[in-house]
């Protein structure tokens, strides 16, 4: 169960100050910062997780092909995760498998590499994290059957990235807790968008039975994939459109907090935002639904002034603007 406690101190005592704050090398969070800043949706993507030794969670990718990390305040944990699009080597007719430990015959957690033997020759100076000279990079196993996979061990106080899209299975070793935190930037919202657009396509050969293509067809698609994807163009043109509103009005020196937990973002920071958020909503624009559908004209147009403004703006960057997130 995903359990939303961030969210639920926020509403119960919102004077109390959180339980926990967003590290800083993962608080560019355009998903979080959408959702907080519409408290009558009340919605998040930061949850606690309480499981007892034994207990599993199958095979899966994170809603929206997001980011995900992942803290263990108490227990242990075994990851084992695929590369982007390795798991198309497990698909069949069925779709994905439930368990794939069996499947890649990793059975045992007895192989699971601790942060230890990751991080042999790794060096740290000054705080800073370094690979040495010996230092061997990372390597993913092997199944029999060639899919390529890591397999670890999250202990207490450490935290887990998931890339953008990568499959996982996660095991309880011990009784663990944890906070997991679902997120996406600029740096992956082209997966999130890519993969929007693969969820409308699905929606759209599943409803397809006959040659339908009328307004009617389109609007109960993007009903279907509010429903089964949790977000549909209209959702995706808000949160795109409420980014670069904010970062323009921060821009234009209007607004500084911008950020999830308080971060202010530098200008380099805001910048690339613009940018990235500008290309997907350019895409997203050229798509028929924008055209044919009464709801999404009203974001075509407030999409469309948007960009303009975007365009007339003098994006360049210099190193003495403040590009540090604090
Ligand atoms: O801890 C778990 O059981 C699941 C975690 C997970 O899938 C995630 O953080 O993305
Ligand atoms: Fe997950």
């Amino acid at each position: 169960m995903d359990w939303h406690l961030q969210r639920e101190q926020r509403l119960r005592r919102p004077d109390d100050p959180p339980f926990y704050r967003t590290p800083r090398l993962v608080a560019s969070d355009w998903l979080n910062e959408f959702w907080e800043a519409r408290p009558e949706k009340a919605d998040d993507y930061r949850f606690v997780y309480v499981g007892v030794a034994g207990t599993w969670t199958p095979f899966h990718a994170d809603v929206y092909r997001s980011f995900s990390w992942s803290a263990n305040v108490c227990g242990a944990k075994r990851w084992i995760l695929l590369p982007h699009g390795e798991e198309e080597k497990l698909r069949s007719l069925s779709g994905l498998p439930f368990d794939v430990a069996s499947v890649l015959g990793a059975e045992s957690a007895d192989q699971a590499l601790g942060s230890k033997e990751l991080r042999a020759g790794i060096r740290s100076s000054d705080g800073a994290v370094e690979a040495g000279e010996d230092a061997v990079p990372l390597q993913p196993r092997t199944s029999a059957d060639g899919v390529r996979y890591f397999d670890v061990r999250q202990e207490a106080g450490e935290v887990m990235f998931v890339p953008s899209g990568w499959h996982h299975q996660v095991w309880n070793l011990r009784d663990t807790i944890s906070i997991n935190h679902n997120w996406f930037n600029a740096s992956n919202i082209h997966l999130v968008c890519e993969h929007l657009m693969a969820s409308l396509a699905d929606v759209r050969a599943e409803l397809a039975i006959s040659q339908d293509s009328s307004d009617e067809f389109l609007s109960q698609c993007q009903t279907l994939l509010r429903a089964t994807h949790g977000m549909n163009l209209a959702e995706m043109t808000e949160l795109l459109c409420f980014t670069i509103n904010r970062r323009l009005a921060a821009l234009a020196g209007g607004e500084t907090v911008m950020g999830l937990d308080g971060y202010r973002y530098g200008r380099g920071h805001l910048v690339y935002d613009v940018k990235c958020a500008s290309r997907e909503l350019r895409r997203l624009l050229a798509r028929e639904e924008f055209r044919r559908l009464e709801d999404l004209k009203r974001w075509r147009t407030e999409a469309e002034r948007l960009l303009e403004e975007v365009e007339v703006l003098d994006l360049t960057v210099d190193d003495t603007t403040g590009n540090e997130t604090t």
